[in-house]
């Protein structure tokens, strides 16, 4: 596919955006951070979805190219809301090849160190099934991260084959629920039991839990009920770039 071998060019010619999801707690309502999302701004495609171009870029390595595009342009970021939103972190998703290379946390926590922003504030997601791809450096790797002062989160939790042995020893402060679980929540009592479940182990385990894709105020009340921290999806609000992103920090100050 050309929209690869484009990628180089979109990094350098900066045709990449950061899109932020807010996250907002289930206590109070009021936001915690933001996921960061890439988008490409394609010159001849228009917007494309990472859906679209981030399975390829891993198959090709070129997902590094983005990984840190996207670690760079959060610190900026964070930089920028240091006195404005000091409480507001950002996650950013990292990729099973940026977990294979043994440079990467040195590298990164040398770039926070160089930025002055609190690492406690960058949040590095890693899907489930990403790090059970070699669970034995994948821990090693969470370990150095971690210890730079980065929080990280499982995410699309539920839907990889991690054992509660394996999980009990990342050094990971939160679990988030994968949004095939979240959607129609509300009139599903058997998944709401599995939900309660994963929410319980995740408490049981010190983590805050999350979940992903909640699009109805019935779904959000379930998961107030059973006891989950955090929420994420289209209900609180869409990913948001540019004008409306300023809105929205404006709004939640
Ligand atoms: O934003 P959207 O729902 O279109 O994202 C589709 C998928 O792409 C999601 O699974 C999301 O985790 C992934 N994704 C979005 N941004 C990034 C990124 O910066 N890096 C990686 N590795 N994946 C991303
Ligand atoms: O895999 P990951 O959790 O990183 O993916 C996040 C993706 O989910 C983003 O691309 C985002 O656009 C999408 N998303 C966010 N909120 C919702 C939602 O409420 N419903 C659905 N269907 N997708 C969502
Ligand atoms: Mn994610
Ligand atoms: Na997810």
């Amino acid at each position: 596919l050309s929209l690869v071998s484009d990628l180089r060019v979109a990094v350098a010619q900066s045709q990449l955006q950061m899109w932020l999801q807010p996250k907002l707690s289930l206590r109070d309502g009021r936001p915690v951070g933001a996921e960061a999302l890439v988008r490409w701004a394609h010159p001849e495609r228009g917007m494309v979805s990472p859906a679209d171009f981030v399975p390829f870029a891993e198959q090709t390595g070129y997902i590094t190219l983005v990984t840190d595009w996207m670690l760079a342009e959060a610190l900026r970021t964070l930089q920028t809301w240091q006195r404005s939103h000091p409480d507001l972190s950002i996650a950013v998703n990292l990729s099973t090849r940026d977990l294979q290379d043994p440079g990467f946390a040195p590298r990164l926590a040398q770039r926070v160190a160089a930025s002055g922003v609190d690492p406690q504030r960058l949040r590095l997601e890693i899907t489930e099934s990403g790090l059970m791809d070699d669970p034995a450096k994948s821990v090693a790797l969470l370990h150095a991260l971690r210890a730079a002062g980065m929080p990280l989160s499982i995410d699309d939790f539920g839907t990889g084959y991690s054992s509660l042995a394996y999980l009990q020893k990342l050094p990971v402060s939160e679990l988030k629920i994968d949004r095939s679980f979240v959607d129609g929540l509300d009139a599903a009592p058997a998944t709401q039991r599995l939900v309660k479940a994963m929410i319980e182990m995740g408490h049981g385990l010190n983590l805050m839990v999350t979940a992903e894709g909640v699009e109805t105020p019935a779904e959000r009340d379930t998961l107030k009920a059973l006891g989950c921290d955090v929420m994420q999806g289209y209900l609180g609000s869409r990913p948001l770039h540019g004008e409306k992103l300023d809105a929205w920090l404006l709004s939640s100050t």
